[in-house]
C-alpha cells in the first residue's frame, strides 16, 4: 500500500514536470526556509491556522496581476487576491507570505506543499485538473491567447502569421493553442521555444521572431508598463479560452471549499454593491436574508467552512470586493487600463456568479 503511495507520487511529479510551463527550473521559492509545510496529509486550514500565515504561489514579474514592486512588496490583482483569502482566513489579509514561482514550478510547489494556494496566471484544463493531483477553483479571470506583433510588420490577423517565426513559452498552455490554431487554418510557423518570460521578451523585442503568443491580458498591462505601444499592436483575434484559477492539493475538500467561496465571496459583494466603505452599515442595516448570512449576522456560514461568522466580513471590510481589487489593480486608476470583459458580474453581462449563501 505504502509502495503504491509512493509510485502515484513519482507519477504525480513526473506528470506535473511534463505537463507544466516553462521556466529555467532555478528555484528563487526559498525551499529551505522552516515554514516550508512537508506534511501534505494535514488538513491546509489547520496547517494555515498553526501558522499563522498563508503562503501563496505567485509571479515576481506579472505587472497588474502580481510583481514584486520596488519597496520590495508583492502588488497587482493575484497578490491582492491573496490577501482576500488570508482576511477571510486568518482575519488579517497582511498574514501572508508570497513565493515567486516559474510557470513550470508552479504546480510542484502547490503538490509539495511548499505553497498552502496557487495564484499565479493558471489557466484550468482538464489535463492539469486530472493529472496533477491539484484541483482548480471556479475561474477569477477569464483570459484568451492572441499575440503580439511590431506595428510595422503589417500582421493585422492570424492568417498574415503564415510561414512567421512565433515565440511561445513552452509547456504553457499557449503553445499547444499555438499549434492548434496554425495546424486547424493550414498556416506553417516557426516555434522560437522559451522556457523563461524575461528570456522570450528580451529575444522578441531585439527582433529575433515576427511574433509572440501568450494571454492577452499579460499582454495589455505589458503595454502599459515595459513595452512600448507606440511600436508593437495586439492582434484582436482571440484563439482560446484561459480560465485562470487558484490551484489547490486534491483530497482537501474543506480547503478546496474555503477557498471557492472566498472567491465567491468577492462576486457577491461585487453583485451586491458590498464594498470595504459600506459593508459595516450594510451589515448593520441591509433587511436582506442573504446579505445578513453573507456577513455573519444570521446562521453560521463561516463556521461551515471552518471559519469564523464573519469571515466575508474581514474578507470585504479588509481587502474589498472583486470590483475594488480589480480597479485597484486594473483599471485606470492603477495607471494599467484592462476592459472588464466576461469578469463583471452575471447582473452586469459578465461570468461571475455566486452560488447562493444560505
Ligand atoms: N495561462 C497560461 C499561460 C500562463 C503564462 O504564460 N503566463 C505568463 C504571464 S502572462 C507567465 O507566467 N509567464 C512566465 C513567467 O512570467 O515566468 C497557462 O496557464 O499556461
Amino acid at each position: 500500500m505504502k509502495r503504491k503511495l509512493i509510485l502515484v507520487f513519482v507519477l504525480i511529479i513526473s506528470a506535473t514536470l511534463f505537463f507544466s510551463c516553462s521556466g529555467a527550473g532555478k528555484d528563487t521559492a526559498g525551499t529551505s526556509d522552516e515554514t516550508v509545510t512537508k506534511d501534505v496529509t494535514m488538513k491546509t486550514l489547520d496547517i494555515v491556522k498553526e501558522r499563522g500565515y498563508l503562503i501563496v504561489g505567485v509571479n515576481a514579474s506579472n505587472p497588474g496581476f502580481s510583481y514584486l514592486d520596488s519597496d520590495g512588496k508583492y502588488v497587482g490583482f493575484e497578490a491582492d487576491m491573496g490577501r482576500a483569502v488570508a482576511a477571510a482566513v486568518l482575519g488579517d489579509p497582511e498574514k501572508i507570505q508570497y513565493r515567486p514561482l516559474t510557470s513550470k514550478e508552479r504546480f510542484a510547489a502547490l503538490q509539495s506543499g511548499e505553497i498552502d494556494l496557487l495564484i499565479r496566471t493558471a489557466t484550468h484544463t482538464l489535463t492539469r485538473d486530472t493529472d496533477l493531483g491539484l484541483n482548480f477553483t471556479v475561474p477569477y479571470y477569464y483570459d484568451g491567447q492572441t499575440f503580439m506583433v511590431r506595428k510595422d510588420s503589417g500582421i493585422k490577423t492570424i492568417e498574415d502569421l503564415e510561414g512567421a517565426s512565433i515565440c511561445v513559452l513552452t509547456g504553457s498552455t499557449s503553445e499547444a493553442n499555438l499549434s492548434d490554431v496554425m495546424a486547424s487554418r493550414n498556416l506553417t510557423y516557426k516555434p522560437v521555444l522559451y522556457e523563461n518570460t524575461d528570456e522570450l521578451v528580451a529575444a522578441f523585442l531585439a527582433g529575433r521572431a515576427d511574433a509572440w503568443t501568450n494571454d492577452r491580458a499579460g499582454f495589455m498591462t505589458r503595454l502599459q508598463t515595459i513595452i512600448d505601444p507606440a511600436v508593437y499592436t495586439v492582434l484582436e483575434e482571440t484563439i482560446s479560452k484561459e480560465p485562470l484559477a487558484m490551484g489547490v492539493r486534491q483530497g482537501d475538500d474543506q480547503w478546496f471549499d474555503i477557498i471557492n467561496w472566498s472567491l465567491y465571496g468577492l462576486f457577491f459583494g461585487d453583485e451586491h454593491g458590498i464594498t470595504s466603505s459600506n459593508v459595516n452599515k450594510i451589515r448593520n442595516s441591509s433587511k436582506k436574508p442573504e446579505e445578513l448570512a453573507f456577513l455573519g449576522m444570521r446562521s453560521d456560514l463561516g463556521a461551515k467552512l471552518g471559519l469564523s461568522n464573519d469571515w466575508a466580513f474581514n474578507m470585504i471590510s479588509k481587502a474589498g470586493n472583486y470590483s475594488e481589487i480589480f480597479n485597484k489593480n486594473l483599471s485606470a486608476a492603477s495607471g494599467i487600463s484592462i476592459s472588464r470583459g466576461f469578469n463583471q458580474p452575471w447582473t452586469d453581462g459578465g461570468l461571475l456568479y455566486a452560488p447562493p449563501f444560505r
